[in-house]
């Protein structure tokens, strides 16, 4: 491996997620690894390097055997980092919001409690809202968090940020728990999302946990897949 490896992948990112911002049309092939490798005077390694961490980014996908595309911008990559739903909007330039909120304080039912280490009936913060991306919405978000964890005023303001709100209260979410599932949304569902009913849809279900491993949250999230998708790196590890 050459010693400036690290510096020519980060360079090879940068110039291509400019020439992105500069004007690349969202599904427009990037060139093929072996005229990027000319072209940039680098290793085979290198050019995947780069257009791993640009996945990450969310600026580019591949299509196995085909090759690397510019991204939809409209499109919110999720990666497999911890991260907000504002956060993951943000990413894209775009300006995250939440409509429909609604705070109830309730009874934990059972699994909600089993999630969150809790007692069945014990009290629950429940938020449920429509998160939007530019005004548009992407997922209907079902939240429930230990009542103990927030002070008693928390039902009455208007969150936007969760994770910021938690922040605020000295709570970090360190890690989390997530189960991604296919579905399709019902009549209620589609007219909130504004998509046609049966429309597909990714159901995420969530645990996040501090760093002292206290269950802060359960969540639920019902993201559009047409705006909506997956991305991560995958590293093949050693084999017996
Ligand atoms: C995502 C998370 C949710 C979290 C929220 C915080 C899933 C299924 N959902 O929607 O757990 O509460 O982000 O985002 O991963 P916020 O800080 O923008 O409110």
């Amino acid at each position: 491996m050459d010693g400036n490896y690290e510096l020519k992948y980060e360079a090879m990112r940068a110039q291509i997620a400019a020439d992105i911002s500069s004007g690349l049309k969202p599904h427009e092939p990037l060139p093929s690894e072996r005229k990027l490798m000319a072209t940039y005077g680098v290793s085979r390694m290198t050019v995947r390097r780069a257009l791993a961490l640009l996945v990450d980014d969310g600026l580019v996908y591949s299509r196995r055997g085909s090759g690397t595309y510019v991204a939809d911008p409209a499109m919110i990559s999720k990666s497999l980092s911890l991260t907000s739903f504002s956060e993951d909007v943000r990413e894209r330039g775009m300006t995250p919001g939440a409509r429909s909120q609604q705070v109830r304080r309730l009874p934990a039912e059972a699994d909600v409690a089993a999630d969150l280490a809790l007692s069945p009936g014990a009290p629950v913060v429940h938020l449920e809202r429509v998160r939007t991306a530019d005004g548009l919405p992407l997922c209907i978000e079902e939240v429930w968090l230990p009542a103990d964890l927030v002070p008693a005023n928390f039902a009455e303001g208007a969150v936007t940020s969760l994770y910021d709100t938690l922040s605020d209260l000295g709570i970090e979410p360190e890690m989390a728990s997530q189960t991604i599932r296919a579905t399709v949304v019902n009549v209620e569902q589609a007219t909130q999302l504004d998509v046609a009913p049966h429309s597909a849809a990714f159901s995420v279900s969530r645990t996040t946990y501090a760093a002292n491993a206290r269950p802060i949250e359960r969540a639920h999230s019902l993201y559009r897949a047409d705006r909506y998708d997956f991305t991560f790196s995958i590293h093949r590890g050693a084999r017996s």
